[in-house]
C-alpha cells in the first residue's frame, strides 16, 4: 500500500465548543469547519497543522462509537487516520497480512472523504482509519 501522510488524528471530546477554546486560544489553531456526521453519529470540528488535520470528535449519541468510548474511557485520542492511494486495494492488503478490518467497504466520511477503520485490536491498539480523497484523485 502507499500511504501518503497522518491525514488527521482524531480526539474525542466531551464539548466540542469548549474544546476548540483550547485548539484556538492556547495552541493558536483555527477551526476551519464543523460538521456533523450523522452515519457515524458525531459532530467534528477541523484543524490544519502542517498538512495534517486534527479532527476533534463530539458524540451525538451515547450508542455511537465515540459516545461508548468516552463512557468507558474518558476524553482522549479515539483514532489515526493514514491517506492512502487506493483504500480498496489497501484493505485487502491489510486484510490479506491478518489485520481484522471494521470495515471491509469503505464509506463516506467528514470532508467528503471516502474511509475505512482497521480494528484496534489488530493495530497495536491505535483505532486506525484509511482515507482517500477521491474528489482529488
Ligand atoms: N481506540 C482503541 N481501542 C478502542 C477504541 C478506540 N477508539 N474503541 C474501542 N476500543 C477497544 C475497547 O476498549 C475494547 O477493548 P477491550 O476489549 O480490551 O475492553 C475493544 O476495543 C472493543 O470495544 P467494544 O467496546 O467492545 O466495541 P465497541 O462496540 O465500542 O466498538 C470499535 C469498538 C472500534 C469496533 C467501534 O468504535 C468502531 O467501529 N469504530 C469505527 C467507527 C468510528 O470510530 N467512528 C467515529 C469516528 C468517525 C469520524 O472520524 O468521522
Amino acid at each position: 500500500m502507499e500511504i501518503s501522510h497522518i491525514e488527521h488524528i482524531g480526539i474525542a471530546v466531551k464539548d466540542l465548543k469548549e474544546s476548540i477554546k483550547y485548539y484556538e486560544e492556547v495552541l493558536g489553531l483555527k477551526c476551519y469547519g464543523i460538521e456533523e456526521v450523522p452515519e457515524q453519529k458525531v459532530r467534528t470540528a477541523f484543524f490544519l497543522v502542517g498538512q495534517t488535520k486534527i479532527e476533534l470528535l463530539e458524540s451525538t449519541d451515547p450508542e455511537g462509537p465515540v459516545g461508548k468510548f468516552i463512557e468507558k474511557k474518558g476524553e482522549g485520542m479515539h483514532h489515526m487516520a493514514f491517506a492512502v492511494k487506493n483504500i480498496e486495494g489497501s484493505l485487502s492488503e491489510a486484510e490479506s497480512k491478518g489485520v481484522q478490518l471494521i470495515d471491509k467497504t469503505p464509506r463516506k466520511g467528514a470532508e467528503g472523504m471516502t474511509i475505512a477503520f482497521l480494528h484496534p485490536k489488530s493495530t497495536n491498539g491505535v483505532l486506525t482509519e484509511f482515507c482517500e480523497n477521491k474528489n482529488t484523485n
